[in-house]
């Protein structure tokens, strides 16, 4: 276990939540009400419909005053647009130190906009964690499109978590929500990992633990599970339920993992969970562990985890 230490500096404008396109900009704008003073929120469409405003929103428009019919199904358009506000983002981008990019493959903007972004935000010198939603098997030209994007997007970004659309929905649908809606899961995911680089806990994790894993080769995720502070493995098994597309995690060399509780928290329950957490993960995998009392918490433990260095299946 890694000694306690202090956390670098970090404040809101240096925590860059990004929205591409119209499901992106829908789920970052979620995401952002739950984090809201700690991370800034940029949302990028050709559709005004996307936007939003309040405190820390920034918008970010590709296209002229007069088509607001977006770039449907046009990724190089979008791609293109993206582009030419280069000057505009880096000047957004100036302090960011990290970006979390929330997008949707398979129409326009998502597809040729994202991946553009996350070029010019790691030129920057920001991290950049990407999650993108893939298509439903039921639409083979998204398909197609979202696949071309899902390859530059995982050149640009440093760690790009795929997502299916079909097990989100799937899930959705059991909970008697709309799948549109069902999004509880990025929105833990993105409060959990803001709430980890942003805060003074137990144990600190930083910038530099998180570049030490995201430089891992291969494949990375990233999971999040919530339970019972002694029931270490229902949180395990609820981390499992998230809608990634699938992937074996078992071999990964890299692992962050923050564990948040309320306060009655103990040390053997962070352990547990923990333990349990990388029981799977390669012998030499480079573990690094974070940990927090939250006021917001009681009687519930939040385990977030990235997990890198895993090898294509
Ligand atoms: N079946 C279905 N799929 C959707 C719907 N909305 C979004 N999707 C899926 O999510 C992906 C991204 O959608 P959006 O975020 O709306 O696309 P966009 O990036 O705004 O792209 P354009 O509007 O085409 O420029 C699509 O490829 C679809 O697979 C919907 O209402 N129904
Ligand atoms: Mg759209």
């Amino acid at each position: 276990m890694e000694m306690p230490r202090t956390v670098a500096g970090m404040d809101a404008s240096n925590i860059l939540i990004a929205g591409v396109g119209g499901i992106g900009c829908a789920w970052a704008h979620q995401a952002h009400q739950r984090a809201q003073h700690h991370a800034h929120l940029v949302l990028i469409d050709a559709d005004d419909a996307s936007f939003q405003s309040g405190e820390n929103i920034h918008t970010l428009r590709l296209g002229h005053a007069l088509d607001s019919v977006g770039c449907a199904a046009l990724p190089p358009l979008a791609e293109q647009r993206m582009r030419g506000l280069n000057t505009l983002t880096n000047q957004l981008l100036a302090d960011t130190e990290l970006v979390i990019l929330l997008t949707g493959l398979g129409g326009g903007v998502g597809t040729g906009a994202a991946q553009e972004f996350a070029r010019q935000a790691r030129q920057c010198g920001a991290i950049v964690l990407a999650v993108a939603a893939l298509p439903f098997e039921a639409q083979p030209t998204r398909l197609e499109l979202a696949n071309e994007g899902l390859d530059r997007l995982e050149r640009n970004a440093h760690v790009t978590v795929r997502l299916s659309l079909e097990r989100l929905a799937r899930q959705a649908r059991e909970r008697g929500q709309l799948w549109q809606m069902g999004a509880e899961w990025i929105e833990d995911l993105v409060d959990g990992l803001v709430r980890t680089l942003m805060s003074m806990g137990l144990i600190n994790l930083d910038l530099m633990d998180l570049r030490a894993i995201v430089d891992q080769v291969g494949e990375a995720t990233m999971l999040v599970g919530v339970g019972r502070p002694n029931d270490p493995k229902g949180i395990l098994e609820s981390a499992l339920k998230a809608p990634l597309a699938a992937m074996d995690v078992g071999g990964a060399k890299g692992c962050l993992i923050q564990v948040e509780g309320g306060q009655g928290m103990t040390i053997g329950q962070v352990d547990a969970v923990a333990e349990l957490f990388t029981s799977a993960l390669d012998e030499d995998a480079q573990v690094i562990l974070g940990a927090r009392v939250s006021d917001d918490l009681e009687d519930t433990i939040r385990v977030v985890t990235l997990l890198s260095g895993i090898r294509p299946a």
